[in-house]
């Protein structure tokens, strides 16, 4: 098995998931600090105001903000070449549009960035990773108002320039896909639209009841499309070398059965959810299929027809295309057909495969299917997996030991299946864990969804002193890494 030279190993977190201080050193209140924990079962809780006493998880994540230093030391040891992390851009515009940058904000960066670079890492940013600022939500229901195209390029040039010299990879927008996929994480994470009358409502309500208008949600990824575009060409004046890649959520999509409609069905999924996207981002124009998929679900295509966007979205394109993977599911016309516990990605069970407590199905060779499909979709463009892992519930052993044999198992798979698909000549620049640290769960909001090498000592309950430990996977990782993906045993 071989991967190239340069591969990039590493990780990925997500500041609103793991930085805590959510208020600190001037940083403003962005959408997931506005939301409670719930489980597999019971959907995060929208509240329209922070109430005091009440805990929500975001607020002081894995405190990472004031542990940077020590989680990057423990990123090296296991031998990364790369660390994804986002940007939170309440941090460095707490209001969205203000004036000037907050200093401060930007200075906690430029100590991270500089941590990374000591270790040898190279950063890989997030631009904005579900992370809109809550005023932005308020003031101009996120990217449905094109304003905050502006703001977000103002955001973004910002952090262009402040680290022109120090960083090359950037991503725009985390799973822009989501926006089309999941409703509530779609409408208020993705694109940041609220309507007033959640706003103003007296009580919290369930992150699946907000209300939610596919009218608008499909424009507001439109101008997202236009934003990230924007992005691209702003950072390459910037600096020209940068490679600035799109990031998408691939479910990977299988018919159900062999009845044709299936098939049909399967491919229209696809198309939508893990297919549009990418087409846009990367070849810079909305694909064949578009409008006709969108008018069949009632929506008024004519945004798409604007002149001026489509030649930013041609000249906007992505240097390399990323990308999430988790799971498959299956698509069927059959409504009786048992479906996948998850509110989220939804879609029908395989009987081929297992799945993890949150109902996500383990699928390895899916993996190297979807390598191998992106590759011959987008034959020039690098690719990169910059989320893989497994969500799971972990047991500290009376002498502190973490035996967490099943994430080991899942990624030995999935690495493996990277190996195969680089074998069979895709183009594969890198490759970064979820959660190579435990952090809050961006989907049911609890720690209780582990994903790390090592291990966080804090609870859904608010309990917990923060301490880090090193699980077993932590050491097996490490050994992947040092042998370049050869020995996964
Ligand atoms: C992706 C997100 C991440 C991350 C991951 C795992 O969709 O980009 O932010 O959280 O999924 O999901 P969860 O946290 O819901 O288990």
């Amino acid at each position: 098995m071989a991967f190239p030279k340069n591969f990039l190993w590493g990780g990925a977190t997500a500041a609103n998931q793991c930085e805590g201080a959510y208020l600190e050193d001037g940083k403003g209140l962005s959408v997931p600090d506005m939301l409670l924990g719930g489980d597999v079962n019971t959907p995060r809780t929208f509240c329209p105001t922070i109430t005091e006493g009440v805990f929500y998880p975001s607020h002081d994540a894995i405190d990472m903000y004031h542990r940077y230093k020590e989680d990057v030391a423990l990123f090296a040891e296991m031998g990364f070449t790369c660390y994804r992390f986002s940007i939170n851009w309440s941090r460095i515009f707490p209001n969205g549009d203000d004036a000037q940058p907050n200093e401060a904000g930007l200075k906690f960066y430029d100590n991270l960035i500089d941590e990374c670079k000591k270790h040898g890492i190279e950063p890989l940013i997030t631009l904005c990773h579900y992370e809109i600022p809550f005023e932005i939500v308020k003031k101009y229901h996120g990217f449905y108002n094109r304003k905050t195209i502006d703001l977000f390029i103002k955001y973004v040039t910002t952090c262009f320039n402040r680290w022109k010299d120090k960083v090359k990879y950037w991503l725009t927008f985390n799973e822009i896909n989501m926006t089309i996929m999941a409703k509530s994480i779609g409408n208020l994470y993705g694109v940041g639209i609220i309507q007033d009358e959640d706003l103003n409502r007296d009580a919290p309500c369930k992150f699946n009841e907000l209300k939610d208008v596919l009218q608008e949600r499909i424009q507001a990824l439109h101008n997202e499309f236009v934003a990230s575009a924007r992005a691209v060409i702003e950072g390459h004046k910037i600096n020209p070398d940068f490679m600035i890649g799109n990031m998408i959520c691939h479910v990977t999509k299988y018919p159900l059965t062999p009845n044709p409609k299936d098939m049909l069905e399967t491919q229209r999924i696809d198309h939508l959810f893990n297919d549009l996207c990418g087409d846009v981002q990367v070849r810079g124009a909305y694909p064949y299929f578009a409008k006709k998929l969108y008018q069949d679900m009632g929506i008024d295509t004519a945004f798409m027809d604007n002149e001026e966007d489509k030649k930013i979205l041609r000249e906007g394109t992505v240097d390399f295309y990323t990308f999430s993977y988790y799971m498959s599911n299956c698509v069927t016309v059959d409504e009786n057909a048992v479906a996948i516990n998850d509110s989220m990605i939804g879609g029908a069970k395989n009987p081929y495969l297992k799945a993890s407590d949150w109902g996500w199905q383990i699928d390895p060779d899916g993996l190297r299917w979807t390598l191998n499909k992106l590759a011959s979709r987008y034959p020039d463009t690098p690719l990169m997996v910059v989320e893989n892992g497994f969500g799971a519930f972990d047991k500290v052993e009376d002498d502190g030991a973490i035996h967490d044999d099943y994430r080991i198992s899942y990624f030995r798979e999935h690495i493996r299946a990277l190996g195969e698909a680089v074998n069979d000549g895709v183009n594969l620049i890198g490759y970064t864990t979820w959660g190579p640290i435990d952090l809050v769960s961006a989907g049911t909001g609890q720690y209780a969804k582990r994903y790390g090498f090592i291990y966080v000592n804090r609870h859904d309950d608010g309990t917990g002193d923060f301490s880090r430990s090193r699980k077993d996977s932590f050491f097996w990782y490490k050994k992947v890494i040092a042998s370049n993906g050869e020995d996964l045993d």
